[in-house]
């Protein structure tokens, strides 16, 4: 009696467990496709990830994470933000493919991309 219920609870279970492995994969698939919210963090003097590649019409937000200002300066001057502030945020939305680059105004040293598909 006990052996038949182990039994009966394993042909329950294993299904259940194949499922949970061979759906997986799937959802973690579908979740890729979303639009994601494009962050670069401004840390330690440089831009995390320092190339960021996005779909068209995304918007990127640059955060700062220094203690020290930092200004997000496109090379071409497509955009600039304002002094940004530790914690402070600013965006730019990318309509066209491209690759894009830019830098701290502040500390030229500092240089990033953002690379639009
Ligand atoms: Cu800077």
């Amino acid at each position: 009696m006990r052996r038949k219920l182990f039994f009966g609870g394993l042909v329950v279970a294993l299904p259940l467990a194949l499922a949970a492995v061979i759906l997986h994969p799937t959802r973690a698939k579908s979740d890729d496709t979303k639009a994601s919210p494009a962050e670069v963090r401004v840390d330690n003097f440089s831009f995390g990830p320092d190339t960021l590649t996005v779909p068209a019409n995304s918007t990127v937000t640059w955060v700062n994470k220094d203690d020290v200002p930092h200004v997000i300066a496109s090379n071409d001057g497509l955009f600039k933000s304002k002094a940004l502030d530790t914690d402070d945020k600013y965006s730019y939305t990318f309509a066209k493919a491209g690759t894009y680059s830019y830098y701290c105004s502040i500390h030229p040293k500092m240089v990033g991309k953002v690379v639009v598909q």
